[in-house]
């Protein structure tokens, strides 16, 4: 059953129109058809890409990295002819819950979601489940039973922590005073991040954390927390971990300000590997990046079409990715696609 846009919330309606959703929802049915199980062989005719109707759940703009993610999903889906709902969630919970509510009252073949906090999601994964309708969990996974979601594609957030702290540690010799710019609260990839630093921090005691505090994700809080920070420690800062490279280059502004030398006077390392860390690390002010790749649409949608066909995926699929440094940045630059 459709209804029109005006019928569902404001809220909603302003999130589709800005989308560009042109697929008014159906309202959602109080009892749920029962649920076949997600992995079984399907008696149906095997769809391809054109009969996919996939909805996906997109945290919002935050940083560099997620319109490089976006822009991947949109083009891949466009490319091979899937039918996608894209919806954005400008990093409320609350709007990846309406979301999902959306697109199993829509039916879709599958549910795409990068969860833009790991905990709180209540019962919502469940009820997809009962529709019928499988999860996959793309860039980062929520904190749900392992029942609830067929497969999780992305990167290994808590490796990228490790490998940070690995370039951290030979920048400065083992010996650090470090303020870190940690993300979003409570998501998965600054969770890991922060873990997989402190990890390998262990075993060097002259590298010490002396402040951390969320970022968000975004330069201008990166900027925002990074000028507090200098304000309270001042020189003894000697390096920042930044959990983005958004972060990162809004703590190097800061440290501009602030009258000391961002690469040089105070080491930094970041993670994404955009073009702009790529354009600091060639003008001296940043250290190391670490790899996150973004460009996950076509991985996605792999997955997507084999889910929707009953064909068994593995639980976890990883990125591949690496760290970088100034030696070569400008080599490496003309190659990167964000
Ligand atoms: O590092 C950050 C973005 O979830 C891996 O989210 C992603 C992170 C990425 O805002 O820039």
């Amino acid at each position: 059953m459709k209804i029109s846009l005006p019928l569902i919330s404001a809220g909603l309606a302003l999130l589709l129109l800005a989308q560009g959703c042109a697929r008014p929802p159906a309202i959602a049915s109080a009892t749920p058809p029962p649920a076949p199980a997600f992995a079984s062989p399907s008696p149906r005719p095997k769809k391809t890409y054109k009969d996919l109707v996939v909805g996906f759940s997109q945290i919002g703009s935050e940083s560099e990295w997620r319109t490089a993610d976006t822009i991947s999903i949109k083009q891949e889906a466009a490319r091979l002819g899937v039918d996608l709902i894209f919806m954005d969630a400008q990093q409320e919970q609350e709007n990846q819950i309406l979301a999902i509510r959306t697109f199993i009252a829509e039916k879709v073949d599958v549910i795409g979601i990068s969860a833009v906090v790991e905990t709180g999601w209540g019962d919502v994964f469940q009820e997809a489940k009962a529709a019928g309708i499988p999860i996959i969990f793309v860039d980062r996974l929520a904190d749900v039973a392992g029942d609830e979601y067929v497969t999780y594609l992305g990167s290994d957030f808590l490796e990228e922590g490790r490998k940070a702290a690995r370039a951290m540690v030979g920048l400065t010799g083992g010996q650090a005073e470090i303020v870190e710019l940690s993300g979003t609260i409570d998501s998965a990839p600054a969770v890991d991040r922060s873990n997989g630093f402190r990890q390998i921090l262990q075993d060097y005691p002259g590298m010490q954390i002396i402040d951390s505090e969320s970022g968000d994700f975004t330069r201008a809080r990166g900027l925002e927390v990074m000028r507090t920070m200098l304000q309270k420690h001042g020189r003894s800062i000697t390096a920042v971990f930044a959990q983005n490279d958004d972060m990162g280059l809004g703590a190097i502004q800061a440290i501009q300000e602030y009258g000391l030398k961002p690469g040089v006077d105070i080491k930094i390392v970041s993670v994404d590997a955009e073009k702009e860390a790529f354009e600091a690390m060639i003008a001296g002010t940043l250290n190391a990046t670490v790899e996150c790749n973004p460009l996950l649409g076509p991985q996605f949608f792999d997955l997507a079409l084999k889910v929707a066909n009953g064909e068994p995926v593995p639980k976890r699929v990883p990125s591949i990715e690496g760290v970088f440094y100034p030696g070569n940045a400008a080599q490496i630059l003309p190659t990167r696609k964000y």
